[in-house]
């Protein structure tokens, strides 16, 4: 077996075994992987794409060659909790959110240990756990990484929609494998962007933060903050720059634009 094999393997198989559900509903379907070249010209780039804060790899692991990028599917299950129009999120879509954040720690620190086995080394930056609140920006975007890694593209809804569809979230792990990096894909996912059809996210979005032609963060948060003051109960997943502590009261959430849309899931 391949070391790309093991790693897939590896985090493929945790989550089968640690399958969370909430109301007998499954989170998660079977998890991509791909493996982006740290030294892509997209991601040290960064720093002028983003922000001067944005980190390379090498302020993560010394040497750094591939980053492992993976994304979590949701089941379709739980995406038609989510279905309904208007801004308040699903209950089981807010326990979803915490959940798959918790996964993500405990499948880097199993992928780690599997590497430190193999020779080798992984870390992941404390900026992929925060996010400026003022600006709406992380220092580690988890998406161009995972676009590096030809997982998907970019569609007008503002989500890296992959092979599996948008209906999921992402993490990396920065790494000094000695591996063939996988190729930025070129297909086209958004069908908007593809040819000029579709635009249902758009019309889900409930706050107009999503146009055909951009995306307002500080109007979409304000309604993933009000989602946050009703759902307290599952924790809250990111914390302060300063101070470590959570930086929301509750689960920011909605995804009105990743559930009931022709590309949150195709197959
Ligand atoms: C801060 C943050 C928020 C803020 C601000 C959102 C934002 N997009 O700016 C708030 C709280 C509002 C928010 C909302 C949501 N979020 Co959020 N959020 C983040 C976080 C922590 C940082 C994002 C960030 O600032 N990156 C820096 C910015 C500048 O880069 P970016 O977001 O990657 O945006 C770039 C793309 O849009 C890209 N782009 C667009 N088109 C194209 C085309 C090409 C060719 C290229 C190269 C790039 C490109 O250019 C942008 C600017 O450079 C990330 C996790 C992370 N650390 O990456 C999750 C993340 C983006 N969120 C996610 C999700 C799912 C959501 C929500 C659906 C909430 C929910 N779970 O119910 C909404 C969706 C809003 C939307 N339509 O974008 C997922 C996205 C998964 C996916 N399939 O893409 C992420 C990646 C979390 C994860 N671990 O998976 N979020
Ligand atoms: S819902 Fe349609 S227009 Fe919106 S991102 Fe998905 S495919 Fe593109
Ligand atoms: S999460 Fe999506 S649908 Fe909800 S407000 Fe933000 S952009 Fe609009």
């Amino acid at each position: 077996m391949s070391i790309k094999q093991i790693i897939v393997k590896n985090i493929c198989e945790y989550v089968k075994v640690k399958q969370k559900r909430i109301n007998n509903i499954p989170l998660w379907r079977e998890p991509l992987v791909g493996f982006a070249d740290a030294n892509n010209e997209d991601i040290l780039n960064l720093k002028d794409t983003i922000s001067l804060n944005h980190l390379v790899p090498k302020d993560v692991l010394p040497h750094p060659s591939i980053i492992i990028a993976y994304f979590l599917p949701f089941t379709k299950e739980l995406a038609a909790t989510n279905k309904n129009e208007g801004d308040i999120a699903s209950v089981e879509w807010a326990y979803a959110y915490e959940e798959t954040n918790k996964i993500f720690g405990e499948i880097n620190k199993l992928v780690i240990e599997k590497l430190g086995e193999l020779g080798y080394r992984g870390a992941v930056p404390k900026a992929a756990g925060t996010f400026n609140k003022e600006k709406l920006i992380s220092d580690w975007s988890q998406r161009h990484i995972a676009r590096a890694a030809g997982l998907g593209s970019f569609g007008i809804n503002n989500m890296l929609i992959t092979a599996k569809g948008c209906c999921g979230r992402y993490n990396t792990i920065v790494t000094n494998l000695d591996i063939k990096p996988d190729d930025i894909q070129p297909h086209e996912y958004c069908l908007y962007k593809k040819n000029g059809s579709c635009g249902i996210c758009v019309k889900r979005c409930p706050s107009g933060a999503l146009t055909h032609n951009g995306y307002n963060r500080k109007t979409c948060y304000q309604v993933c903050s009000k989602n946050a003051r009703i759902y307290k109960d599952f924790g809250s997943s990111y914390t302060n720059e300063a101070d470590d502590k959570p930086n929301s009261v509750g689960s920011d959430v909605c995804g009105k634009c990743v559930t009931n849309v022709p590309c949150a899931f195709w197959k």
